[in-house]
């Protein structure tokens, strides 16, 4: 009897959750929401935070190296908005319930995923400048829809985050322009970069839309508003343009230009890869954890201290 009453008060109010979405209304933390969009949210946002967080690691590796103070000091600046963005969306977490100590010990413990771009290394200053343009680039075309999710504390974020991710990206872009029209050796450098850093870029966006096995859930319920493919396909559209105005090449034989569509078309991306990478198989797995893990143990006398203070004074 319990059990009936209690199976149609969760349907009645699946119902009314379900028309609120229907009708773009923002989900606030304490709505009721089905458990199973509080657990998609958890899996994506606490991925996406991680991906920050580790996200900082490629580009922190040349702030000793920036070839100018100048660089160095947007470089600096940059790194330090990606610890702020992953710091938004850890507490973003925590509205839905969570500790965010207990989503950060996972990603120490190698159980939870982040985005599979941060595994490669960055090899010269070059990388500085795709990782910009082409990263900070994909992360704005996928964040921007973000901005439209269904979730009030989420979307909230990524309207600052897409701020911050827009003056990421248009450093980036100035470092590959300034290398492009450099020296030889600077062009090469800069062309070699865009090599590297393609398809890796695009493998960001997540499997095709057949193999997404979270995308139908996440639309129903606004969370995701475009699929995979869409986001990644308005990537290429944009930076094969701007590949163009300074004179690099995409490193795709099969790229073409579909006059139908309007859409530049792309070769095959190598999912092997990008599953390999995701399984913790990718050239720099294991120092992006050993780093964070570093990190966490490096910092436990600030949080043991942090933690006294507030104990103390409550
Ligand atoms: N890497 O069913 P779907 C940034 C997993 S932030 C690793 O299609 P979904 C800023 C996926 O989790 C970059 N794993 O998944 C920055 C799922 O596994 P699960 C991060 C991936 O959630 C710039 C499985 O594959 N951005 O760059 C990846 O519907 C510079 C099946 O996939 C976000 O996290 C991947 N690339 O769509 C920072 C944005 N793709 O969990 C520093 C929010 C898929 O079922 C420097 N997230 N997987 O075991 C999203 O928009 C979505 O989660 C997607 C994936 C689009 C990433």
């Amino acid at each position: 009897m319990t059990t009936t009453s209690t199976a149609s008060e969760d349907s009645s109010r699946l119902a009314q959750f379900e028309a609120r979405i229907a009708a773009d209304e923002s989900i606030e933390p304490k709505d009721w929401m089905p458990e199973r969009y509080r657990k998609q949210l958890i899996r994506m946002m606490a991925q996406h935070a991680h991906s920050e967080v580790v996200g900082m690691l490629p580009e922190g590796n040349w702030i000793t190296r920036a070839p100018t103070l100048r660089r160095k000091m947007v470089l600096l600046a940059k790194v330090q908005d990606e610890a702020g963005h992953g710091l938004y969306i850890y507490c973003g977490t925590e509205t839905l319930g969570v500790d965010r100590h207990d989503l950060v010990q996972e990603l120490l413990d190698g159980k939870a995923k982040y985005s599979s771009i941060f595994n490669y290394p960055t090899l010269t200053w070059a990388d500085i400048g795709a990782i910009g343009w082409l990263v900070d680039g994909a992360a704005i075309v996928n964040q921007t829809m973000l901005a439209k999710a269904s979730f009030g504390p989420y979307a909230r974020a990524m309207v600052r985050i897409c701020k911050e991710e827009n003056f990421h990206k248009r450093q980036g872009y100035e470092i590959m322009a300034t290398l492009a029209r450099g020296t030889g050796a600077q062009r090469a450098m800069a062309q070699d970069a865009l090599n590297r850093w393609w398809w890796p870029s695009l493998m960001m966006f997540g499997p095709h839309d057949k193999d997404s096995t979270n995308s139908d859930e996440l639309m129903r319920w606004g969370i995701k508003r475009k699929s995979n493919d869409e986001l990644r396909q308005r990537f290429v559209n944009m930076t094969i343009v701007q590949a163009q105005a300074i004179d690099l090449t995409v490193p795709d034989a099969d790229l073409k230009y579909n006059e139908m569509t309007g859409d530049w078309e792309t070769g095959p991306i190598d999912w092997d890869e990008f599953w390999r990478v995701v399984k913790g198989n990718g050239p720099c797995n294991k120092e992006r954890l050993d780093a964070r893990r570093k990190a966490d143990a490096d910092g436990a006398w600030v949080r043991a201290a942090a933690s006294a203070y507030v104990e103390k004074h409550a």
